[in-house]
């Protein structure tokens, strides 16, 4: 019950993607209380287990709550308390002189992953009139998945849950949404479905929670995913199951692609994929077939080097099966609300080609593509040498590259290089330890921001609102905009409401008027394409894709074994005999975050590595011993998880882990963490310049009781 001197107020959860319909008791200034929102159409009065813990990460004692000093050495982790107004003018101070001295695109802005404050960095990075901003996703996450949707039928695209028709199959690609939501959909539309009848199939090497609730599970070699979407695409065209009126009406190119695919077989397939080939027919006929489907694909086809073609492959299923744009199919967004407007014209139209990484993955990093951003390896490496001139500065809101991008050892050599280095977050990280400055962050119910759900499509907006106050913590965007103010820059001048308002003006609402509406959720538009054609050069579905073909890249998909495998490196094999995969998602945490969340942490205590029994066996590792794992590169600690539902002769380890309970700067983080496995190294997709962060080699060890 109600008690006088509390308030509910309804928001949305942010502490992954976000999309949570929430509803958060506030007494006497204090977040008490987050639960589901049960009129939310997304989340139905239902939460993962790190929504209600919000009040938990809100009021941790090692929460930063005022920004910070670096006093002693870089990395000795001896700050002093300073106010905002001694931090921003020092950092902002330097950042002029540094501009003035080496140009804008010697400063870097980094963030983390799907924040509130997204495009805001982008366009904080924009107006600083630097061309080199990132994110450790981008180029293994994501971005291939929107930029290939564009340019082979016009649009991103995700399923439809919420109509009167539901999808009758469902596709899950190396994606496994009932845990690691939402990079499109949230968990739970996935699993009403399901519960519903929807025919699950999951191409995974892990019988992933989401394969426990599929019907059939392909259990997948890490890394060959294009070979196998290659013979299913073989047996839909071979076995005459495509969507003949569409595939003539809608589409251009199926005869080269229907050439291309003529070796693909299912039994081509299985001696590459290790998946049989009559369940390869059997996924094909039932995707093609049993309509309307939807395929869920995930992060698992964007990291590897060979992202775009295995996303191409992928993405023709829906346009031979006309699976897209129908009620129930993969549908396109509404994009109800503008843009954020990112002020990409403010950035000098030289600076593009400056932007590391813009000469060689035109899709990632050129000035065409649809979010231009730098290449991460390329980035450190001009932090460290000065190749080809030398990034002095960075400044990263919410990210933890010490954990979560490639090659741990050179990104700390990275930034140790650096002048000027400026971390917001909301705790003390490996990374945080190491800068100039670390500021403290809002977490999500001290924000007001817009929430736009599908991820990227957009069908719906939803009010995020700031209720509460912790310590002087402040939301990036207002950092960036006080930052802004201080040097000048175009367009510091706007409020974060104005932008917000000026974002909501096609509906005719205000920021303050949607908070009591709380959600705008139009019915759906389906069968756009037949008024208007798709957003193509052709107007047509791109089977055969030109546009690529123009940029230099193959117009259709072929697979390419990963540099890294047992069958490209039989000799490195004897070794490393395993195959590793990295960065299955847990629902405990979000990538490196939470360790210290111990309501989260009780319920996952170690870093986890996977394996069969099989595996296990002649290394005499049994359920929950200490194991190293180890790659070319390097060695980590693990718990063994010895189970069947894996494929036998991998190995998959959490990503993420360092402990906020050991001493800093380190905080353990060269103990358990997956990118002193993992290269940053070439090859590189030659359009997004994905790496591998899957499907590597590995060898383990158990752990003697005295090691
Ligand atoms: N080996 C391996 N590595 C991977 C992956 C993998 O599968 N395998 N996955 C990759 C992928 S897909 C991604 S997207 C990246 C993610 O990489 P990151 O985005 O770097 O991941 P996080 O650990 O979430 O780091 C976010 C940091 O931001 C802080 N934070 C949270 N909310 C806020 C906020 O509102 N403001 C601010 N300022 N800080 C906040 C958190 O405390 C945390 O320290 O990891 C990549 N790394
Ligand atoms: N709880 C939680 N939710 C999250 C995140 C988080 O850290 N925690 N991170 C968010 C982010 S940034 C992202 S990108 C998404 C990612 O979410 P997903 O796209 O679902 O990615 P993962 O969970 O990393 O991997 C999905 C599945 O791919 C399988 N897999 C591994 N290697 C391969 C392979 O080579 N091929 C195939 N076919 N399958 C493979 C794994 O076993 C796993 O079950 O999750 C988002 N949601
Ligand atoms: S799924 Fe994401 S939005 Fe929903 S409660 Fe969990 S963390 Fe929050
Ligand atoms: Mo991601």
């Amino acid at each position: 019950m109600m008690k006088d001197h509390e308030k509910i107020y309804r928001s949305v959860c942010r502490i992954c993607h976000g999309g949570c319909g929430a509803l958060l008791t506030v007494r006497e200034g204090r977040l008490v209380k987050v639960a589901p929102d049960t009129h939310s159409p997304f989340n139905r009065g239902r939460m993962c287990i790190k929504g209600p813990a919000t009040p938990e990460m809100m009021y941790h004692p090692s929460r930063l709550l005022s920004p910070l000093k670096r006093v002693g050495a870089r990395g000795s982790n001896q700050w002093e308390k300073v106010s905002w107004d001694v931090a921003l003018s020092d950092i902002a101070g330097r950042m002029d002189r540094i501009r003035s001295e080496s140009g804008p695109e010697s400063i870097t802005i980094g963030q983390g992953t799907g924040r509130h404050h997204y495009m805001h960095t982008v366009r904080f990075a924009n107006t600083l009139g630097t061309p080199n901003w990132y994110e450790p996703g981008l180029a293994n996450c994501f971005i291939p998945r929107i930029t290939v949707s564009r340019l082979t039928y016009g649009g991103f695209v995700v399923a439809d849950y919420y109509g009167d028709i539901k999808p009758k199959t469902i596709l899950f690609w190396g994606h496994n949404p009932l845990v690691s939501g939402p990079d499109g959909e949230l968990a739970f539309p996935v699993r009403r479905a399901l519960d519903a009848g929807s025919y699950g199939i999951a191409v995974d090497p892990r019988r992933s929670e989401t394969a426990k609730h599929c019907k059939m599970w392909l259990p997948i070699r890490p890394g060959t995913d294009c070979a196998l979407a290659l013979a299913m695409i073989h047996v839909i065209i071979r076995e005459g199951i495509y969507d003949k009126e569409f595939v003539e009406k809608w589409t251009v190119g199926f005869d080269k692609l229907s050439d291309h695919v003529t070796d693909c077989s299912p039994q081509w397939a299985q001696a590459i994929t290790g998946v049989l080939a009559q369940d390869t027919v059997e996924a094909a006929k039932r995707y093609a077939m049993e309509k309307p489907s939807v395929l869920e694909w995930g992060v698992s086809i964007e990291q590897n080097p060979n992202s775009l073609q295995t996303v191409r492959a992928l993405s023709l299923l829906r346009g031979l099966t006309g699976n897209i744009d129908i009620p129930g199919g993969d549908i396109f967004g509404m994009e109800i609300i503008r843009p954020y407007p990112v002020l990409k014209n403010l950035l000098p139209e030289g600076m593009n080609a400056k932007r590391i990484g813009s000469d060689t993955f035109k899709l990632l990093s050129g000035p065409r593509a649809y979010l231009p951003s730098a290449h991460i390896p390329g980035l450190f490496r001009a932090m460290r040498t000065g190749d080809p001139y030398r990034i002095r500065a960075l400044l990263i809101f919410g990210s933890n590259p010490m954990v979560t991008v490639a090659n741990t050892r050179e990104v700390y050599e990275s930034l140790l290089k650096l002048d000027l280095l400026v971390v917001t977050d909301l705790f003390m990280t490996p990374t945080a330890a190491l800068a100039d400055y670390v500021l403290p962050a809002a977490l999500w119910p001290e924000v007001n921001q817009l929430m736009e759900i599908p991820l990227v499509a957009g069908n719906a907006v939803i009010a995020q609102q700031k209720v509460v106050q912790v310590g002087e913590c402040r939301p990036c965007e207002e950092i960036m905009i006080d930052l802004a103010k201080r040097l000048n820059l175009p367009g510091a001048e706007e409020t974060l409401e104005s932008i917000l308002n000026y974002r909501l003006e096609p509906l005719g609402v205000t920021f303050e008027e949607l908070k009591s509406k709380h959600i705008i959720f139009p019915p759906h538009e389906y069968y756009k394409f037949e008024k208007k054609g798709f957003r193509t050069p052709s107007r047509k579905v791109e089977l055969y894709c030109k546009s690529l073909e123009r940029a230099g890249y193959d117009a259709l998909p072929t697979f390419k074994e990963p540099p890294e495998s047992p069958d490209s490196q039989p000799e490195l094999a004897k070794t490393f005999p395993y195959v590793l995969t990295t960065g299955s998602r847990r629902s405990e945490f979000f990538h490196s975050e939470h360790r210290q969340i111990e309501s989260l942490r009780r319920r996952r205590p170690y870093p986890i590595a996977e394996i069969h029994p099989a595996t296990a066996e002649p290394h005499g590792i049994g359920a929950g011993d200490w194991i190293t794992v180890s790659s070319p590169r390097g060695r980590i600690r693990m718990r063994a998880e010895v189970t069947d539902d894996i494929r036998r002769g991998v190995v998959n380890v959490d990503h993420g882990w360092w402990f906020p309970e050991k001493e800093g700067p380190d905080f353990g983080v060269w103990e358990s963490n997956a990118n002193l496995l993992t290269s940053n190294a070439a090859p590189y997709d030659p359009a997004f310049g994905s790496y591998q962060l899957r499907g590597l080699l590995c060898s383990i060890e158990k752990i003697d009781a005295a090691g």
